[in-house]
């Protein structure tokens, strides 16, 4: 049944910050999967009595890339397969999977928060036997192996059923199909104060969680109406779509527009979140409220000890460059370890695993901690939960009284998208170039402190990472210049600005960034380099 067949490479399956993205329509060519795989299957090298786990976000083309992977795997000698039922897994559930059964490595299917559906994206994250995803060193020898790809192994069998729960051997190799949810939901009870939140419904306290028509929707009907008691009809977008209902499912200001004006609403719930396609990011909202990112990773660290599975104590958080520096005061103030890492949550996996770092954040919606190896949005939710119930306060007084506590960063990201790749490079390398001259400088009344490319050097495996461009400035305020890496077309570039205040803790963070967002154009030419006055999403 086994069959080798005879393939030529594609010069485009470079993994990117989170895996591989690319156009739905470039994917589903002949063999553009299967060459994938069969590399990754060549890199790992001996398959025998090895065990993976594979799901995806339910994306349009979930269903057939799960079949080939299935019948490629069985007829590489891979020992055994564990599949979430119907083909669906989240990406932190997927990182649990793993975990929980000593397995090898695993496959989430999804190209994250980029649209889907036969015009929008497709993608794959690969993961090894850490729960998280692998370091470049490791994709950038699956990239080679791309490039020379000659054929691959795939078993010639019919499509399998993977609706019923239960284990079956096909071609030699074992597969379990699981609930993914139930896992899940066990993880989670054993980290959160569920009786609390509980309560906190019973009383009368209210929610909105928007699934984004992606796969978080079972896992929320669940846990929030079903075991915590939220009312009926608090979880929407629950049914995981292949075009996510033509939503664009990244949980941000611009595209969960609906739940964002729901909460600035007169109707509004007390609490409201959201999550994008895979399931590992949020966004968290009280009435008429925004935390950003950045703040609600300073947030759920100051609070640690509210959470049964943290009160004991947490070894040190870290964040991405371009995540605001709100949580090193926090680390400051309870003298946790700090650690500052390139874009993507990949980074954090060393730090998890020596023990490092308990939290962790991105300024892009990401939250989590070392319970997996992926950031983990439902988890961010319950977090947020589970202090409201500790403490009676509303989502606004908790991030009011931080700000009053430790001051308040204002952040604001922009995005420049659709830019010439060969411009955005150019941008960037003449950006670089630019940046020693800066230190001393005075711009709109801002004197520049030191500028430079961000560095970074893995204290575990000695790796080192160039990612971004920083500006400082002598009051704390930043500027990071990155370009994005899961993009599927183009360049985008990425400014993030932050501008830190001890006492002015109630302005408009656009209006407190007006200067310094002027510096960054001027510095880096965006501009007059792209045609672009204006980014095409600030958030
Ligand atoms: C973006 C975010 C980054 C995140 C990555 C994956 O990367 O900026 O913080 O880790 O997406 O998120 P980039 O290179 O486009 O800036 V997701 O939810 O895969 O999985
Ligand atoms: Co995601």
């Amino acid at each position: 049944m086994i069959q080798t067949i005879a393939t030529t490479p594609f010069t485009d399956q470079k993994m990117g910050t989170a895996g591989l993205r690319r156009k739905s329509k470039v994917v589903i060519q002949p063999n553009y999967v299967e060459n994938f795989m069969q590399s990754i299957f060549n890199v790992i090298g001996d398959l025998h009595g090895k065990t993976f786990v594979v799901g995806g976000d339910g994306r349009f083309y979930n269903d057939k890339a799960i079949q080939k992977i299935i019948k490629m795997a069985a007829a590489n000698g891979v020992a055994k397969l564990i599949i979430g039922q119907n083909g669906f897994m989240s990406t932190p559930a997927g990182s649990n999977v793993i975990l929980k059964n000593k397995a090898d490595g695993g496959f989430i299917l999804s190209a994250s928060h980029n649209p889907g559906g036969e015009n929008g994206d497709f993608g794959i994250k690969y993961s090894n036997a850490s729960g998280g995803q692998i370091p470049s060193s490791i994709s950038d020898k699956i990239y080679q192996e791309t490039l020379n790809i000659k054929e691959y192994k795939i078993c010639n069998i019919d499509d399998i059923n993977l609706s019923e729960l239960g284990t079956q051997e096909i071609c030699g190799m074992q597969i379990e199909i699981i609930d993914p949810v139930k896992d899940y939901v066990e993880m989670m009870q054993k980290i959160f104060d569920f009786s609390a939140i509980k309560k906190l419904f019973q009383n009368g306290f209210t929610m909105r969680f928007d699934a984004m028509n992606a796969v978080t929707g079972p896992y929320a009907i669940k846990i929030f109406e079903g075991i915590l008691g939220a009312p009926k009809g608090s979880v929407v977008n629950y049914h995981p779509l292949p075009d996510f209902g033509g939503l664009h499912p990244d949980p941000n200001m611009v595209y969960a527009k609906e739940l964002v004006d729901f909460m600035f609403s007169e109707q509004a719930a007390d609490f409201g979140a959201a999550n994008d396609g895979d399931g590992d990011r949020n966004m968290i909202l009280g009435k008429g409220f925004f935390v950003t990112p950045s703040d609600s990773l300073a947030i759920i660290t100051d609070n640690f000890k509210l959470i049964p599975a943290y009160k004991n104590g947490i070894y040190g958080v870290a964040k991405s460059a371009a995540t605001s520096t709100a949580v090193e005061r926090v680390a400051q103030a309870h003298n946790i370890g700090y650690y500052e890492v390139p874009t993507g949550w990949k980074y954090f996996v060393n730090l998890m695993d020596s023990n490092r770092i308990t939290f962790c954040g991105e300024e892009s919606f990401g939250t989590g901690s070392s319970h997996i190896r992926e950031k983990d949005g439902i988890w961010a939710v319950l977090f947020w939960l589970n202090i409201i119930a500790a403490t009676g306060k509303s989502v606004e007084d908790i991030t009011r009284e931080h700000w009053q506590k430790y001051g308040r960063s204002y952040y604001v990201r922009f995005d420049f998208e659709g830019v010439d790749t060969a411009i955005a490079d150019k941008l960037m390398l003449d950006l670089e170039n630019k940046l020693s001259q800066l230190p001393g400088k005075t711009m709109e009344g801002f004197i520049i402190a030191d500028a430079g490319a961000f560095v970074y050097n893995d204290p575990v495996d000695h790796s080192s990472t160039k990612n971004g461009l920083i500006i400082r400035f002598t009051d704390g305020s930043r500027i990071v210049y990155r370009l994005s890496g899961t993009g599927s077309s183009g360049a985008t570039i990425r400014v993030y600005l932050e501008r830190y205040s001890k006492t002015n803790l109630s302005a408009d963070p656009l209006k407190m960034l007006t200067e310094i967002f002027k510096i960054a154009m001027a510095i880096s030419e965006i501009p007059e380099r792209t045609g672009k006055h204006k980014a095409d999403v600030v958030t």
